[in-house]
């Protein structure tokens, strides 16, 4: 069922400049253009338009009421509050001790530098109303902003008959302390928090997965505000040895395919038989997965397996593969931590499912696909502060650092800049 390349094919595929599963559609970028450019000029008016036009409703008012987020308490089982509230609880525990405080670098008598670290002012987080209408992303995108101390947190999800979004969206919000709740979604959710309108305030930065449409957008609007990322589709990639166990792997590698049909799952071990042995589970844990045609599609086309010498091999190549998920199921998992140079987020040993972090453990969800885990990192506090440097000369230490200005300026041909300290030097004479 997964193909099982050989060194040389699965460096072709998977690790050389193929590996455009994140690029956009031209198509779409023109689409999602015009439609941010009108919003950006006519506001309300042609969001109206176009929410008309795609969801074929216009809602009576754009904001979630309170009765309504209440409501929707109602609809939602005790079972599943609870889980929720727990998994916030963890995901709040782990990205807390991300916090860090402004700090000084330097304080002497002369010299006192520093960075202030402040809060974004106004966050956006986009929540897919369709198919893939998660609660656990809610709380991985929110919970990060609000402890980071975002002051407000604006969450947009489309709604579901025209009238109202989806009940567990609302009570996950409200969990993770969600401030308002927009009924809108697609390219015009990214427009109006990217421009504002009369009715929608714009915001500093917009985070959260979408569909292509949503992607293009925010790829657009990428320098007006601040993107997380744009994503591609999920990955996960398995380092096994003899001791790991098939069912387990493919029950993991399922998990991913059944994401998306271009969901991306990779087996990299050093056992032949375990290759075998996952192939028939595959085969036997799909035949009765209700989301069977999706992850089928995904692990025949966009999947494969390795078999390597050794671990350090297993490494090497996942490495290069710099995948969004990495699960480490070899003895010892703990002892080979340190291997790992390029991944979004490591699951380590036989009782770590990536469905744990999913939506459970603490670390976050949104993590670099496509590759982009070689230079950057999953979402996370950091991605709501910014870090404001400040500096303090006395006339003493500026006296001291004169010379050295001087001569940069005069070889950078900027007068103006040698001047700015000159003057002050000749000011202490007079
Ligand atoms: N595996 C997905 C996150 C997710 N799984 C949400 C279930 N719900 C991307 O990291
Ligand atoms: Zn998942």
């Amino acid at each position: 069922m997964i193909r099982e390349l050989t060194r040389e094919e699965f460096t072709k595929t998977f690790l050389s400049s193929n590996n455009k599963s994140n690029a956009l559609n031209p198509e779409i970028l023109t689409t999602a253009k015009k439609v941010l450019d009108e919003i950006q000029l006519n506001g309300d008016e042609a969001l109206r338009k176009y929410v008309l036009k795609f969801d074929g409703k216009v809602p009576e008012q754009w904001e979630v009421s309170e009765e309504e987020r209440k409501h929707a308490w109602n609809e939602v089982s005790e079972d599943v509050i609870t889980a929720l509230q727990k998994a916030a609880e963890n995901i709040r525990n782990f990205h807390r001790k991300q916090l860090q405080n402004s700090r000084m670098m330097d304080m002497s008598e002369d010299i006192i530098s520093g960075q202030l670290f402040r809060p974004l002012e106004r966050v956006g987080i986009y929540v897919p109303g369709g198919t893939a209408c998660y609660p656990s992303t809610v709380l991985m995108n929110a919970i990060p902003a609000v402890l980071a101390g975002v002051k407000e947190v604006i969450m947009v999800t489309p709604v579901r008959n025209g009238k109202e979004i989806a009940p567990i969206l609302s009570v996950a919000a409200d969990i993770a302390g969600v401030n308002t709740i927009y009924k809108i979604g697609g390219i015009q959710a990214i427009a109006a928090l990217a421009y504002g309108t009369e009715s929608i305030p714009n915001v500093d930065k917009i985070v959260g997965p979408g569909n292509a449409y949503v992607a293009a957008a925010k790829s657009l609007v990428y320098g007006t505000v601040g993107i997380d990322m744009i994503a591609g589709p999920s990955e996960v990639a398995v380092i096994a040895d003899d001791h790991a166990n098939p069912v387990y792997i493919a029950a993991d590698l399922i998990a991913q395919a059944e994401h998306d049909k271009n969901a991306r799952t990779f087996l990299v071990t050093t056992s032949r038989k375990l290759i075998e042995e996952t192939q028939k589970e595959l085969e036997k844990q799909c035949a009765v997965l209700p989301r069977k045609e999706i992850a089928t599609a995904a692990i025949k086309s966009q999947s494969a397996a390795l078999l390597v010498n050794d671990i350090h091999t297993a490494f090497e190549i996942v490495n290069q593969l710099a995948p969004e998920h990495l699960e480490i199921q070899v003895e010892n998992p703990l002892l080979h931590l340190s291997k790992v140079q390029n991944a979004g987020s490591v699951f380590l040993g036989e009782h770590t499912p990536e469905a744990i972090g999913d939506y459970f453990g603490g670390p976050n969800h949104v993590l670099p696909t496509s590759g982009t885990a070689r230079f950057s990192s999953g979402l996370s506090v950091d991605d709501f502060v910014k870090k404001i440097t400040y500096l303090y000369y006395s006339e003493e230490a500026l006296k001291q650092a004169a010379p050295s200005v001087i001569a940069i300026a005069n070889e950078e041909q900027l007068v103006g800049h040698l001047r700015a300290v000159e003057k002050r030097l000749q000011e202490g004479k007079e």
